[in-house]
């Protein structure tokens, strides 16, 4: 009885350590919009970024592609940053998620046509490209071709619901959208372990607002089984000794 009541205390001495990646991918179903509530895929331009994780969205069906069905009203008039502070953007999407821990680590990338401010809990991470190139912003980001993304830090973000914001801007007419791609790793080495759930079933499924995986760290394996090693030594030797 004593040593059953040892080796409980010992395993709740033992650290364990968990951790979470977020994933921050545009897709339809994800995130909402200012416009329709409700983010959708479109047809990928040929000049764009090609899907890969994620995929581009707009708040209508018909906005992407080379010859889109419905023409966004232009906003983005002017190539002066001041006046360009001042415009009302186009749409605005919104991915809100949760991270379960307190030590983050991620960035996401965001590629828009024609261009994108992007804001992370209502803070400026950042401006508006006027300046336009090739089909969308160019040749600094943000725009839509491949290498006019721009990568935000999403490093240090505490536990909690944190939301991003990216406000996209219409110019010339044509196809207008936007994509962004990213992750967080979120652990906590404090923190007790969380029932990760059944698996997922097979079959089409719809998209959550975010994904995530829950795995525990090869480290905590071998914490735990330093663990057990330990408590089959005492064991051993308090049997010896009686
Ligand atoms: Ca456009």
């Amino acid at each position: 009885m004593r040593i059953a009541i040892l080796g409980v205390s010992l395993c709740i001495a033992i650290p364990v350590a968990y951790a979470t990646m977020i994933d921050i991918n545009s897709g339809p179903g994800i995130g909402s919009n200012n416009i329709t509530g409700e983010n959708v895929a479109i047809e990928v331009h040929p000049m764009w970024q090609p899907n890969g994780d994620a995929v581009w969205i707009s708040f209508r069906s018909d906005t992407g592609g080379r010859d889109p069905g419905f023409v966004v009203p232009d906003v983005l008039g002017s190539m002066n940053p001041a006046e360009l502070a001042g415009l009302t953007p186009s749409a605005i999407f919104f991915h809100p998620f949760t991270l379960p821990s307190a030590i983050n680590t991620g960035a996401v990338t965001v590629w828009a046509d024609d261009t994108a401010r992007v804001l992370l809990n209502g803070v400026e991470q950042f401006p508006a490209n006027g300046r336009q190139s090739e089909a969308c912003a160019g040749p600094d980001p943000i725009g839509c071709r491949p290498g006019r993304g721009q990568t935000i830090s999403l490093d240090g973000l505490p536990a909690g619901q944190h939301t991003l914001a990216i406000e996209a801007y219409q110019r010339n007419g044509g196809p207008f959208g936007v994509m962004y791609q990213g992750s967080v790793d979120s652990r906590d080495v404090a923190e007790p372990p969380r029932d990760p759930g059944p698996p997922a079933s097979p079959g089409p499924v719809s998209p959550p607002a975010s994904s995530a995986t829950h795995a525990p760290e090869p480290g905590t394996y071998v914490l735990l089984g330093g663990g057990l090693i330990a408590l089959l030594g005492l064991a051993r030797q308090r049997i010896r000794k009686t």
